[in-house]
């Protein structure tokens, strides 16, 4: 009977092939990968989104295979799987006389707890390591973010990581172009005559994946077409997709990274965000060929667009799991505005009269993905106007979206979407009447509503639901230096004006369902 002495599990988000685990393959290891119940099912996922894990899951399995290391795979249709970490490490434990347990650092708080849980529960030493994806490490996240519930600022945070990684800066440490941010060059919307051309969709066939996802009766959310399932699943398809956006989608990038248009789904995004989350790529290989891009050929790649791409990653993106790891478990409860409702069913299917709303739903039903802007200002703007209880939309947002891990996804709903954490993420609410989303996207044209109309018939209804915000959070937002602007706006209106204002919008937060 074959013997190992160490068990390394390996969770469906750490699809990390350059990490020291793999330097060198040896004999007394066993690699472990299993597809589970307790991970398919703590809400319900978009099918795209269990069909795109256990698709990389398995190639990387294969992959790391061929490349000597011993793989144990446990599919979600296999006898022996008890669906759960704990009891199936425990029988390969029995099997393979394993003596120690090794695992990654989880990203999921709830994931941490259990694995925090193992040494007692198996009785045995196990040892936690560094996924070592991250570019703050596990133990820096409290030098950077050292209390609970205060406030924190992106900006100072990216600028400390421009420093820190040496990111487009000119000999003497600055900033180059002088600026940190160029984000005032980067809200245009789609010109009329502009010639889309960006990177292209590589279809592959996941049928029987699919088939097996159906058979186990996990039960998802959205839709699939199987002969063409477009996220990478692989490192070097990864790899060929982060090549591909530098050369055709990073020259728009930052210049129409807030457009929204009805011509084309991802625009001039990368798509990267599978393939970083499960850690396929490594943020540093995808901010360095974005940065040589620019060194390289400054005038196509200027820096409005590299650096508003850089930011993202290096920025908000490690920002928001330093708040994560900082801020859990209260962040998943807070709930500023002591928001109750309801998400409305055509969360599920689209059908709203709303274009906005109706397009990015439909989308995302349809293609697991929105991209940033429509996921803030359509979709969460309209739930927090509409005064949407945190959970529910959090749930949908962890449900819907390929990309959708918690610790990224909870701190961009709950904070910096629905600030429901009172400003620990945003400094102030993303909120916006239809005036915004007219002026970044084609939306409005084609809408039942009118987005110039505030009261009345067809009158757009995040127009009224905005001053409806503004006027029942008046003393929440008093202090707030970012909203004295249209509080006071608020305060001069007529009131004859703001009661038909406010009249509107509670008919229409008392018809959602209808919107
Ligand atoms: P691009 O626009 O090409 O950006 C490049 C990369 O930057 C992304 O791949 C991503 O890794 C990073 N990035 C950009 N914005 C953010 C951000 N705000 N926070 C963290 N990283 C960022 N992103 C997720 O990865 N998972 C989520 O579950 C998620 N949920 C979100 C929920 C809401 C309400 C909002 C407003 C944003 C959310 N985001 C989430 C951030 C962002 O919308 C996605 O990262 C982006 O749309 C992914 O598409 P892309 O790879 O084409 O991004
Ligand atoms: C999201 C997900 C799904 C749907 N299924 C699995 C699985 O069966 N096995 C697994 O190891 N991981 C899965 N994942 C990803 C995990 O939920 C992820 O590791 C945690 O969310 C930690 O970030
Ligand atoms: Fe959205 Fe209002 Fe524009 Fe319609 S009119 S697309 S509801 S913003």
């Amino acid at each position: 009977m074959r013997t190992f002495s160490s068990l390394r599990l390996i969770l469906g988000d750490q699809l990390n092939s350059q990490h020291s685990w793999f330097k060198k393959a040896d004999d007394n290891t066993l690699f472990v990968m299993m597809e589970v119940r307790s991970e398919t099912d703590y809400v319900k996922h978009h099918v795209q989104k269990v069909v795109g894990i256990f698709n990389a899951m398995r190639n990387f399995s294969a992959t790391m295979s061929e490349k000597g290391f011993h793989f144990y795979y446990i599919k979600i249709n296999d006898s022996d799987n008890q669906h759960a970490f704990l009891s199936n490490i425990s029988a390969l434990i029995h099997r393979f006389q394993i003596q120690e347990v090794h695992y990654q650092q989880p990203d999921e708080y709830r994931l941490a707890v259990e694995m925090n849980q193992l040494q007692k529960e198996l009785g045995l030493p196990v040892f936690k390591h560094e996924t070592e994806h991250f570019l703050v490490e596990t133990d820096e996240i409290a030098s950077f973010f050292p209390k609970k519930g205060k406030s924190y600022l992106m900006e100072a945070f990216y600028r400390k990581m421009r420093l820190k990684y040496n990111i487009l800066l000119d000999g003497s440490k600055k900033p180059l172009g002088g600026k940190w941010n160029f984000d005032q060059e980067n809200r245009k919307k789609v010109p009329s005559q502009h010639h889309i051309f960006t990177t292209s969709l590589h279809f592959k066939n996941v049928t029987n994946l699919l088939t097996e996802i159906q058979t186990a009766g996990i039960e998802t959310i959205g839709e699939i077409n199987p002969t063409q399932f477009s996220w990478t699943t692989t490192r070097e398809e990864a790899l060929d997709l982060l090549s591909e956006f530098v050369d055709k989608a990073l020259p728009y990038f930052g210049t129409l990274q807030d457009a929204m248009t009805k011509q084309h789904w991802y625009l001039y995004h990368s798509r990267l965000s599978f393939a970083l989350n499960t850690k396929m790529l490594h943020p540093l290989e995808v901010i360095t060929a974005v940065e040589k891009a620019h060194f390289n050929d400054p005038e196509t790649y200027s820096l409005n667009q590299v650096e508003g791409f850089i930011r993202q990653i290096l920025g908000w993106r490690e920002f928001m799991r330093g708040i994560y790891w900082s801020q859990m478990p209260e962040f998943a409860s807070l709930n500023f505005f002591n928001h109750q409702r309801k998400l409305p069913s055509w969360f599920w299917t689209g059908k709203t009269k709303m274009n906005c709303l109706h397009l990015s739903i439909k989308q995302s039903l349809s293609l697991s993905y929105a991209h940033h802007i429509q996921r803030l200002m359509i979709t969460g703007n309209f739930c927090l106007l509409a005064g949407i209880h945190p959970d529910e939309v959090d749930d949908w947002y962890l449900g819907i979206y390929v990309d959708a891990f918690e610790w990224v996804e909870i701190t961009n709903t709950r904070g910096m979407s629905q600030f429901a954490d009172g400003g620990i993420v945003g400094s102030k609410p993303y909120v916006s009447s239809a005036s915004y989303i007219h002026k970044m996207s084609d939306y409005c044209g084609t809408c039942h509503y009118k987005h110039d109309k505030k009261t009345g018939e067809n009158a757009c209804p995040f127009n009224t639901l905005y001053w409806h915000f503004i006027d029942k959070n008046v003393e929440k937002l008093a202090n707030n230096p970012r909203m004295s602007m249209m509080i006071n706006l608020w305060k001069k209106t007529e009131n004859e004006q703001q009661n038909a204002f406010l009249r509107q919008a509670e008919y229409y937060i008392t018809n959602l369902e209808n919107l």
